[in-house]
């Protein structure tokens, strides 16, 4: 502390209460967001038509795996017209802010949530663990691991029937005990070929069906990070993210030919997860450059605040994990509850006072949500369009 207090003097001050506080205030203390496993019987595996086929054989299908998307504008008995449910994907929607953002727009009724997810069963489990009724959400498959896996997912949603009013790229992995990198099905690094590059193929595919979309509104939302941004205090916490001039990128991140790391340096886990954060913050700017005046859709990112009981920290050493939480609730008070949290990514979804395109959305120790600033590296626009560019090519869209 004592370290990052003389790295970052102007970050940081101390109460007269002895409470820490930043730059982002993002302060709010609420009920953990308990996850009960229960049992499920469904296969673990993509259902496809052929498999749907099957099932309609075989018997009733299961509304998850099965509902058409109710008609737009459907007319009430007297005659009124009501507007139709909104779909919404959310990746990584089987824990952690994923899954409480699920239960929280699930519960509105208004919205059905595509829980896409990595693990069929893990999914339906975590869904009815956490009470999200069985109309109101469909998981299916998608690895953001693999580039065919993401292509299959467009195609099995397109197969689906349902307009798509809403994308929340939230997926992500962090090994920030990793002393060698591991890499995705096309070879490149894992974390940023997961939390940067799958979600950029999935949400170019997927920009051509929210513009057909009739809906109200229609948003594209990546979920950034604090620590990816070099303007706080918690993103002057070594190992700080640092894309370079993206030579690592341009080479493929495959460890062989070129480094592993986008800035073309010594593979580090926690700097290439929180180097996918800034991936992500520059990627929906760059996105609200080129398509928001023509399409209408609304591109946001967003700070939930400290999670810091969710799975995103399983690899990290057990110690931190039984620090972590109490460190981010009382000292540094950044810590939110996943269901808090959950509520945040939310409203980015759908509320109308969050319409605004091209903002990356922070909450203050209110629970009021505000425009926050990007550090330098994650506002610069030509790395956004050059990271663009270069990851164009390497998900095979150029
Ligand atoms: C590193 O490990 C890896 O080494 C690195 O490779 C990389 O992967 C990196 O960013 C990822 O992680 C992290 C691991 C190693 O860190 C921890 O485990 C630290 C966990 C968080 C710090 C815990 C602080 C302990 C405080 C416990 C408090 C809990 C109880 C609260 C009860 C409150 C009651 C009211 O370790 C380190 O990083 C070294 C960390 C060294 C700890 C430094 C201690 C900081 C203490 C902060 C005090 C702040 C005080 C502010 C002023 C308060 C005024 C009263
Ligand atoms: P979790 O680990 O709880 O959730 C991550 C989700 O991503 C899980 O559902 C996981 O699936 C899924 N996932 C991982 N790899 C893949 C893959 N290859 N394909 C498909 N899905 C995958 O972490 P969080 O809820 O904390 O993280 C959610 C988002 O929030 C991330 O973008 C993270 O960067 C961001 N964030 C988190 C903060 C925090 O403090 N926790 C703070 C700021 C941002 P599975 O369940 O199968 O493992
Ligand atoms: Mg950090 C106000 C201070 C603050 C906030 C909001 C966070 C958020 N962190 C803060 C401060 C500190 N952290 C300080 C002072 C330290 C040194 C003790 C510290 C350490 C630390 C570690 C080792 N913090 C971490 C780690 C991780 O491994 C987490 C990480 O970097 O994941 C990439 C993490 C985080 N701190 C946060 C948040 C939100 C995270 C994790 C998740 C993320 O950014 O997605």
């Amino acid at each position: 502390m004592a370290l990052q207090a003389s790295i970052l003097p102007s970050a940081i001050s101390v109460h007269k209460e002895g409470k820490l506080n930043c730059l982002i205030k993002d302060c709010s203390i609420n009920g953990a967001f308990v996850s009960k496993s229960v049992k499920s019987d469904f296969s673990p595996l993509l259902i496809g038509t052929k498999e749907l086929k099957r099932k309609q054989l075989l018997g009733p299908i299961r509304a998850q795996t099965a509902t058409v998307a109710p008609s737009v504008n459907e007319a009430a008995p007297d005659g009124k017209k009501t507007l139709r449910k909104g779909n919404v994907i959310i990746t990584g929607a089987s824990s952690g802010l994923g899954l409480a953002t699920a239960k929280a727009l699930a519960d509105t009724g208004k919205w059905h949530v595509i829980m896409a997810c990595r693990n069929f069963l893990k999914a339906e489990k975590a869904a009815k663990s956490v009470g999200i009724t069985k109309e109101n959400y469909t998981v299916m498959h998608l690895d953001l691991s693999s580039l065919d896996s993401v292509r299959q997912f467009v195609d099995t949603f397109r197969r689906s029937g349902r307009p798509l009013d809403a994308l929340v790229c939230n997926a992500a992995v962090y090994l920030p005990t990793a002393k060698e990198p591991t890499y995705t099905a096309e070879g490149f690094e894992l974390s940023v070929g997961t939390n940067h590059l799958g979600h950029f193929l999935l949400s170019r595919l997927l920009l051509d069906d929210l513009k057909k979309s009739d809906y109200e509104q229609k948003r594209l939302i990546i979920v950034g990070s604090i620590t990816g941004n070099t303007n706080t205090l918690a993103g002057n916490v070594p190992p700080k993210a640092n894309l370079g001039d993206l030579r690592g990128l341009a080479g493929g991140l495959n460890g062989l030919n070129s480094s592993a790391m986008i800035d073309g340096g010594e593979f580090d886990g926690a700097k290439a997860y929180k180097d996918s954060k800034v991936c992500n913050m520059l990627t929906m700017q760059e996105f609200h450059r080129r398509f928001h005046d023509e399409s209408g859709i609304t591109f946001s990112s967003l700070y939930p605040g400290c999670i810091a009981t969710t799975g995103l920290f399983r690899e990290h050493i057990p110690l931190f994990r039984i620090l972590f939480p109490p460190f981010q609730k009382y000292i540094t008070k950044g810590y939110v509850s996943e269901e808090e949290a959950g509520k945040r990514l939310a409203q980015v979804v759908s509320d109308l006072s969050l319409a605004k395109s091209g903002v990356y959305w922070s909450w203050n120790n209110k629970s009021a949500s505000f425009e926050n600033q990007l550090s330098q590296e994650a506002s610069d626009a030509e790395k956004a369009r050059k990271l663009w560019e270069v990851s164009e090519k390497l998900v095979g869209l150029a």
